[in-house]
């Protein structure tokens, strides 16, 4: 949705399609990262979960070049535990992150709006934390905060530049 390019990255109805760190050179000028996620690590054996955790940490608390961390959230559900562990990890580890609620478009038959979903998830953050990261509510259907999510990120890149950080 971010590059409007539906062919880029994989999609799949089951979670756990993306098995690889796919890099996306956005404008020759920096990279768009796509990781596996809880899915892959629902479907991996126990050795390969337990190496996915360890990368993926890692990869979060030493990549020199990462800006930003882009956590993805389902809007369309209520808040999971899984998603409030990661983005407290993330907190806990000063690793730089922004919360894509995603799928605000969609909503399931009986049950609370992606807006009361959102507002609950807040609200969770809440308890642990005076202050809420960066959020945004998107949607890859309607191309929803895309120009916000893009926007945010030329931003931080702006201010790693002018710090004279290692962005690339
Ligand atoms: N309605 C709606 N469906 C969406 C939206 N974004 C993704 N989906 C659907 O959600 C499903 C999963 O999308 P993926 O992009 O494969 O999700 P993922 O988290 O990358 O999954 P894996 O990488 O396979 O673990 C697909 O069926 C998508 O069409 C959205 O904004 N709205
Ligand atoms: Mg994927």
């Amino acid at each position: 949705m971010l590059t409007q390019n539906s062919k880029l990255a994989k999609v799949s109805k089951e979670p756990g399609m993306t098995k690889t760190i796919n890099h996306f050179l956005i404008n020759d000028s920096w990279y768009l990262v796509d990781l596996p996620g809880y899915g892959y690590a629902k479907t991996a054996g126990k050795s390969d979960r337990a190496s996915w955790l360890t990368f993926t940490k890692e990869y979060f608390a030493k990549r020199q070049a990462l800006v930003c961390v882009l956590l993805l959230v389902d809007g369309s559900i209520s808040p999971q535990q899984v998603d409030l562990d990661c983005a407290n990890w993330l907190a806990e580890a000063q690793v730089p992150f922004a919360i894509a609620f995603t799928k605000c478009d969609a909503r399931k038959k009986s049950g609370p709006t992606p807006a009361a979903n959102i507002k609950a998830f807040k609200a969770e953050l809440l308890k642990d934390y005076e202050q809420l990261p960066a959020c945004f509510e998107t949607s890859a259907q309607l191309g929803q905060g895309r120009v916000e999510v893009l926007g945010y990120l030329a931003s931080l890149r702006q201010l790693e530049a002018a710090e004279g950080g290692d962005f690339l």
